[in-house]
């Protein structure tokens, strides 16, 4: 049989992405390894040569690399334009292109007009079905493959990328039962909690090159006690294993509530956790279906300190522009991160993702503004205000994120922070190139959002109409 030769390829963002590596040994700690496509190569059999494209990393030129037999694109939302350009260029070549992941997935029809094959949901069930499809011409327009069991996943291929990420990566669950109104996880992987066998996940842990890794999962440790006991075997599986790797990850609030959790979890290599408080208000939590965060007796500030206690720094998200919001939201975000304590804080604007809860009520409200697809995705990468919020004109909403974090991230504050953690002995150094990174991105931020403006005063770039609607 003769051998295929296939591309996998994750297109960037000009928006966000660090393609000049080399440049600065910090951008590495800006780049993510794209799973998705390491898990596809995972699934692909021996007669397919592969190669895997990040285009975060660096945009090749595609006109000098041998001609492929398939092309295979991954996306987020704000990724689908530059995916559309890529997968013009290789239907141009006559080559055929499928494209999947969350994008696809939720926008099945736009996706549809631009590439040959559209996978929507999880591939593990149908990868190999496209390939000999494809291997014998016959690629159908879309396949689905749901939401299949985890057990006894192959591993993904640590081994195709080149070793210029700081992070590797690795997934353990999937799923979700929250189902907040405004993140795509319950709909894109399902309610259902889905774990991967523990003997599996120190396995594929032993196969990263990485001394650090992103663990990927939406929430490492579940909202059940069922969840938390298997997170429990998982941390005492690969503390046995000595395998010394650091990782880092994502989860509920609830990670704080049990000591021997945090302790086995600490004993495991976890040096850091991504926490959703999302808003400072019981309305706003409301608002965002995230009643998880609402228990009765939470004190964030405690949770915070127990997990930092040990020696787990906290990353805290907020979301600015809810309804519930007034001016002076972004203030007050960053005097109440401040006061539960979170060493970094991550603030975002709320922004309606395709598939959401919170996409079809803005949809049917006629309140998302940046609404010129495809073109306007690349707005999506929750770092730009695309909708229309109930409080604030375009302007105010941006200058709520400024303060937010000029507040968060003035020197004074990141000094106080670095100096408490040095006292803790959690990992001053990391919590200071965190701080430093976020300041760094804010001002990126900054910089980007006066560019827009100006762009609206010339009435170029982004469309007039739509900002004029927007103010
Ligand atoms: C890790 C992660 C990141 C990493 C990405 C690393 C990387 N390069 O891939 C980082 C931290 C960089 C990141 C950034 C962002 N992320 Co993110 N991220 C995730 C997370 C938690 C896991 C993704 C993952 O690796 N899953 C594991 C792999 C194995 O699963 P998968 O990607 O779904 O792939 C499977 C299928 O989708 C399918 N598939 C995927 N691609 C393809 C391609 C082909 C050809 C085929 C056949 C199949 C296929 O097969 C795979 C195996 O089943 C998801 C949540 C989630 N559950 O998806 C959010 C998520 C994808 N992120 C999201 C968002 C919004 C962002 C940001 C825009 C904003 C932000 N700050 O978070 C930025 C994007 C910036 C940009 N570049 O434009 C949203 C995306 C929603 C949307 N409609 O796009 C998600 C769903 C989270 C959410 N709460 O809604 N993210
Ligand atoms: S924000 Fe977190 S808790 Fe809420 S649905 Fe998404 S993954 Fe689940």
């Amino acid at each position: 049989m003769r051998t295929m030769r296939l591309y996998l390829i994750n297109p960037s963002n000009p928006l966000v992405s660090i393609v000049n590596v080399n440049e600065s040994r910090w951008n590495r700690y800006r780049v993510w390894k794209p799973l998705s496509l390491m898990v596809l190569a995972g699934l692909t059999p021996p007669d397919w040569e592969i190669t895997i494209v990040d285009e975060n990393l660096e945009v090749p030129d595609y006109p000098a690399m041998p001609r492929p037999d398939l092309v295979g694109i991954t996306a987020f939302t704000s990724q689908a334009n530059r995916a559309y350009e890529v997968a013009t260029h290789f239907r141009s070549l006559g080559v055929p292109v499928v494209m999947g992941g969350i994008h696809a997935t939720m926008c099945l029809d736009e996706v549809s007009e631009r590439v040959d094959s559209v996978v929507t949901g999880e591939a593990e069930s149908i990868w190999t079905q496209v390939l000999d499809d494809a291997r014998r011409g016959g690629l159908k327009r879309q396949y689905d493959g749901g939401h299949p069991a985890i057990n006894h996943f192959v591993p993904a291929r640590h081994d195709l990328l080149p070793g210029r990420y700081a992070f590797g990566a690795i997934q353990t669950t999937r799923g979700c039962p929250l189902n907040c109104s405004f993140c795509s996880v319950t709909a894109f992987n399902g309610a259902q909690y889905r774990q991967r066998p523990v003997e599996d996940v120190v396995g594929e842990f032993q196969a990263i090159r990485e001394k650090r890794v992103l663990v990927v999962d939406d929430n490492l440790i579940g909202t059940r006690p069922e969840h938390m006991a298997r997170a429990k075997e998982l941390f005492r599986a690969l503390a046995a294993t000595n395998l010394h790797k650091q990782w880092i990850a994502q989860a509920t609030i609830n990670f704080a509530d049990d000591e021997e959790l945090l302790a086995l979890a600490a004993k495991a290599g976890c040096r850091g956790v991504f926490i959703g408080f999302e808003s400072p208000t019981p309305e706003g939590l409301r608002e965002l279906g995230k009643k998880f965060n609402l228990m009765k007796g939470r004190n964030f500030r405690a949770s915070v300190r127990r997990i930092q206690h040990h020696k787990i720094l906290v990353v805290g998200s907020f979301i600015i522009g809810l309804d519930v919001d007034e001016p002076g939201i972004g203030k007050r975000i960053a005097e109440v991160a401040g006061q539960y304590g979170v060493d970094t804080l991550n603030a975002l604007f709320l922004t309606p993702l395709p598939g959401t809860r919170l996409w079809d009520q803005m949809k049917s409200e006629q309140r998302i503004a940046l609404n010129m697809f495809p073109e306007d995705w690349k707005y999506y990468t929750l770092t730009f205000p695309v909708a229309r919020y109930k409080h604030f004109t375009l302007e105010g909403i941006t200058r709520e994120m400024i303060s937010c974090n000029q507040r968060f991230y003035s020197l004074p504050r990141i000094l106080r922070r670095v100096a408490s953690s040095a006292w803790r002995r959690c990992h001053p150094l990391a919590s200071l190139v965190g701080n430093l990174s976020y300041r760094n991105n804010g001002r990126m931020d900054c910089r980007i959002y006066a560019d827009l403006q100006r762009q609206r005063r010339h009435s170029s770039g982004i469309n007039r109409a739509q900002l004029q609607t927007q103010t």
